[in-house]
């Protein structure tokens, strides 16, 4: 009898154990950020322009595909300075090697982009999805500068 539930409690342990990281997440609002590939082929990235003016993105609506890498080439076409802010996008995306991203992850998923200046962020968005786009500037957002970022 000892002998039998005990070997249940192992084979209950080691299924336990089968599923880990990696696993397919099981409710896409509550499942925790998509795993990136090993290797993301930054080489055939995509490149994206976004406009950011007073007080708009252009375009507003930021179309990407899932497991496509991108360079977002954010420009900022006004004499003041913008953000281009999704933190919900950044936190199911894959970032580039290069110290922008550790940036954006430290700021909450937003880049920050100087007046006439421009910005190149490596992403890979993992999961489709419609998620909000904002500038983070007091009131820009109510003055229009909003947007969608859409992972198809
Ligand atoms: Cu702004």
């Amino acid at each position: 009898m000892k002998r039998s539930s005990l070997m249940i409690a192992v084979a209950l342990l080691a299924a336990g154990c089968g599923g880990g990281r990696g696993a397919t997440p099981a409710s896409p609002a509550e499942a925790p950020a998509p795993a990136p590939p090993a290797a993301v082929d930054w080489e055939r990235a995509q490149k994206l322009e976004v406009v950011l003016d007073d007080f708009s993105f252009n375009p507003s609506q930021v179309v990407l595909r899932a497991n496509q890498p991108y360079v977002l080439q954010l420009r900022n076409a006004s004499g003041t300075r913008h953000t281009f802010t999704a933190p919900e996008f950044f936190r199911t995306a894959a970032l580039g090697p290069g110290p922008e991203s550790a940036q954006i992850r430290d700021a909450g998923g937003t880049v920050s982009v100087a007046a006439g200046q421009s910005a190149e962020i490596d992403v890979l968005p993992l999961r489709s999805g419609t998620y909000p786009l904002s500038c983070d500037r007091p009131l820009h957002s109510v003055f229009g500068m909003t947007g969608t970022v859409v992972v198809k």
